[in-house]
């Protein structure tokens, strides 16, 4: 059977190659190879993906949409085969051929369709409803261009197009009967209907068609195959010029123009709300085809809509989707002809809002023109919905205008997405517990005091099957010797690592594998950035976007300080130590790109200057992305999460470092906080502003940076070293001039207490055995950081779904 079974694989690969490349296997090139096999799991993935549609539809369960703009999804070729259940099937035929599946993984494009923690967030999620059996349907954009490629280019940042389909996209399927138009711009008409009510239609608007592509998302071990359904628009007089109003558009050109542009780029950015009205197009576009969509196929089985809810969850990732909220009930009073309240009721029972920020910068604001000029309709149901919001809390707290202010959703000639969200929604949640907390006593403070119901936390989680069982195959299997492989599906089955955790020879292998997940990252260094790099130093690891929040001009200033040391005074006690950084920097965040240009220089010089004997490396990660991640994660022993306190939700990347045996040096901010309580205090390391001290200050004004560099003579040297020509003579001077004036993120508050840190953390290395025991516990207690345990939460506390059996 199971010969059978790799001989069909085997000969699926062959007439693939034919079909598609016209080459016999010997003359195909290893693109040709990625695809065609490629094709040959999808079509395994296939008979599965319709078998999950046909049971969902038969238990007629209810569906999650996980409404998100980005979905940072990382290659799919080596995921899908750990989660099919024909693995070894695969892999052996794939041996069998004389293929290489390593070589064959590194053929495929990665979809990069999100910028970070929420894009990335978003796909664990969709791996884990799928794995835990509950239906699901991904829902956000096809980007031509996703995140861009980063080239370092004499220390700089330079940004390339990520042309991620140029060759095509082998797990894509177009779905053109699913298609719906979405319109834009024009002005809306009332009419009254023959019964005389009062109705409104758009009119001399422009229409796009959206086309969903759909992406399998294999369940781990379970047959489940659920969905990412990413809309492409196109042009309506080439998708169909009968079916659809043409609308009152000047020539096809122009309409052609308009919709390749929608979909054209992922914007990079990342925290920070730029208000173009591209973006905001973007939001409508992919909104109201996942909201018509849902309605239409809910409607094929069910008559009333009234019971939506009981059928149909919009999850929506962050406010970019807060569209939802207007859509919905658009669609519910225009064209379902819903009184109001109805309609309100409705929308409420089904939308959930979850905020990932609390950043000021972040928060969405568009400005009311432009919103009013490319949604005239959306927005007066925006106008009705804030004008009843309004005259509750007036009625509710009738002296305090303070309340109007804080919670309308139209203020100051802006429409705040933020509260459209909260007020539509029955669910508002936090992703980390003291994210949760700054939610409800600070940023929505008069929300939660309002409606305390709606709110809960959801701590954010990863997938251990990505971060572990196909990130680092070798600790995976050694997890599994030791424990059976349950933890691959239940995390919380790690803990019983903690028995081998003070036995020897168990430290001996836990820190074996690491040296050569080590060694692994060395040579990828040493093809890429041409560096030598100790694989016996200490390798702290600092991957993530770059923002000035996430301070990794802390971590630079450290290293600065290092450097400093060593020279002043070479018998220095020292371990040697690799400072590893990846990070992309918003094209237009010109901080941010500094930093990088300081990370290079700080590099250059260190790793030439001979006086160090090698004993310093920093090494830049060029294009930080999902598929380098999982080898820079399994190799790091130090993982920097060292945000200002408060600004950090929740952070990831702190659980994928936790899972893979390295120690987390952090502030107490975000989910370092809960990381810190399950795996104790002796095995991690913390310090600086605690997010209330933070606040506090922030509350007065902030501090006197000019107090702590007067009196504090290594950060002089340091500061002054950034504009004296220290650096090839490229001097830094809006660094050094923004942080004498005001340090915002508190970088010279904190650095003397990061110091003694990064102290402690070199003291601890030294020794091998208890490193190697809070290695061992770091992955023994990450159970709670699986999203299938966050994904659970949101089941059994928001979306109330059922198991597909
Ligand atoms: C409008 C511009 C913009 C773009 C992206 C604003 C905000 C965002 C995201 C919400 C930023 C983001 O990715 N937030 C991160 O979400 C992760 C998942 O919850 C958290 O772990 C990170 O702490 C948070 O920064």
């Amino acid at each position: 059977m199971q010969n059978i079974r790799k001989e069909q694989f085997k000969e699926s690969i062959k007439d693939n190659l034919k079909s598609l490349f016209c080459v016999s296997i010997d003359d195909a090139s290893q693109e040709q190879l990625f695809y065609a096999t490629s094709k040959a799991i999808q079509l395994i993935i296939i008979n599965k993906w319709i078998n999950t549609q046909k049971i969902q539809k038969e238990q007629d369960a209810k569906i999650v949409y996980y409404m998100s703009m980005e979905f940072l999804m990382g290659r799919a070729l080596g995921n899908n085969i750990i989660n099919l259940k024909e693995n070894e099937i695969i892999t052996e035929s794939i041996k069998e051929l004389g293929l290489d599946l390593n070589v064959m993984e590194n053929q495929e494009p990665e979809p990069a369709l999100g910028n970070g923690g929420l894009g990335r967030l978003a796909a664990c999620f969709l791996d884990s409803l799928a794995t835990l059996g509950y239906p699901a349907m991904g829902c956000g954009i096809r980007y031509k261009y996703g995140m861009f490629k980063q080239q370092i280019k004499d220390g700089f940042q330079v940004e390339l197009p990520d042309d991620w389909l140029r060759h095509g996209y082998p797990f894509e399927i177009k779905k053109n009967e699913d298609a719906v138009e979405v319109k834009f711009g024009g002005y809306s008409r009332m009419y009254r209907d023959v019964y005389g009510k009062v109705s409104f239609i758009n009119e001399g608007y422009q229409g796009v068609i959206a086309v969903p592509y759909d992406i399998p998302i294999v369940g781990y071990n379970n047959d489940v195959v659920n969905t990412l359904r990413v809309w492409d628009a196109e042009a309506i007089f080439k998708f169909d010029l009968d079916a659809f109003d043409k609308g009152n558009y000047v020539n096809a050109s122009e309409q052609e123009t308009f919709a390749n542009t929608i979909c054209s780029v992922l914007y990079p950015n990342d925290n920070n709300f730029v208000g173009k009205r591209l973006r905001l197009t973007q939001q409508y576009f992919f909104v109201s085809a996942t909201v018509q969509r849902a309605i239409k196929d809910y409607l094929k089985n069910h008559d009333d809509l009234h019971k939506l809810s009981d059928k149909i969850a919009f999850q929506m990732n962050d406010t970019h989707p807060s569209l939802s909220v207007a859509e919905l009930m658009r669609i519910l009073v225009d064209d379902y002809f819903f009184d109001w309240d109805d309609a309100w009721e409705i929308t409420q029972k089904t939308c959930a809002y979850t905020n990932h920020t609390i950043m000021s910068e972040a928060l969405e604001k568009w400005d009311v023109d432009l919103f009013k000029g490319l949604l005239p309709r959306v927005y007066e149901i925006i106008e009705e919905i804030n004008k009843r919001f309004c005259l509750d809390v007036s009625t509710k707290y009738p002296d305090d205008y303070s309340k109007i202010k804080n919670m309308a959703i139209l203020y100051d000639n802006k429409v705040r997405m933020a509260n459209l969200a909260i007020v539509g929604s029955h669910s508002v949640n936090g992703v980390a517990e003291l994210h949760t907390e700054i939610l409800k006593n600070q940023l929505l403070k008069d929300f939660y005091i309002m409606t305390p119901e709606k709110f809960s936390n959801k701590t954010n989680g990863i997938t251990q099957r990505r971060f572990l069982l196909h990130g680092n195959p070798l600790l995976a299997t050694w997890v599994t010797n030791k424990i059976g492989n349950s933890w691959i599906t239940g995390l919380q089955k790690m803990n019983k690592l903690v028995d081998y955790a003070d036995e020897i020879t168990a430290q001996n292998e836990f820190m074996d594998i690491k040296h050569k997940n080590k060694i692994r990252l060395a040579e990828y260094i040493k093809e890429h950035n041409n560096i030598d790099i100790d694989t016996n130093s200490i390798f702290d690891v600092h991957v993530k976007r770059l923002h000035e929040y996430k301070r990794q001009l802390l971590n630079v200033f450290h290293i600065m300080y290092l450097q400093n040391k060593l020279i002043e005074n070479p018998n220095m006690e020292f371990y040697p130590r690799t400072f590893i950084f990846g990070a992309k920097a918003s094209a237009g965040y010109m901080k941010a790109k500094s930093i990088i240009k300081l990370i290079n220089c700080v590099a250059d010089r260190i790793n030439s200057d001979t006086r160090l004997h090698g004993k310093l490396k920093v090494v830049f990660i060029e294009n930080y992305n999902v598929s380098i991640a999982e080898i820079i994660v399994s190799a790091a022993d130090v993982s920097e999460q060292i945000s200002t306190a408060s600004k950090e939700a929740s952070g990831t990347s702190n659980m994928k470092f936790m899972l893979n045996g390295a120690i987390t040096l952090g502030t107490m901010d975000g989910a370092n906080v809960e990381i810190i309580e399950e795996v104790g205090k002796e095995n991690a390391v913390t310090f600086g502003l605690s997010s209330q001290e933070v606040l506090d200050y922030e509350k007065y004004g902030g501090y006197f940076p000019k107090d702590i560099y007067d009196n504090d003579i290594d950060i002089q040297c340091i500061l002054n070293q950034l504009i004296n020509g220290y650096y090839y003579m490229y001097n830094f001077n809006d660094i050094y001039n923004s942080l004498l004036s005001r340090d915002d993120y508190f970088i010279l508050k904190d650095f003397r207490s990061y110091v003694e840190a990064q102290e402690q953390i070199e003291k601890l290395y030294k020794n091998k055995s208890q490193w190697a025991k809070s290695a061992i516990l770091n992955t023994a207690k990450s159970g709670k950081f699986s999203s299938d345990r966050t994904i659970q939460e949101y089941v059994d506390d928001i979306w109330h779904l059922e198991k597909l059996n």
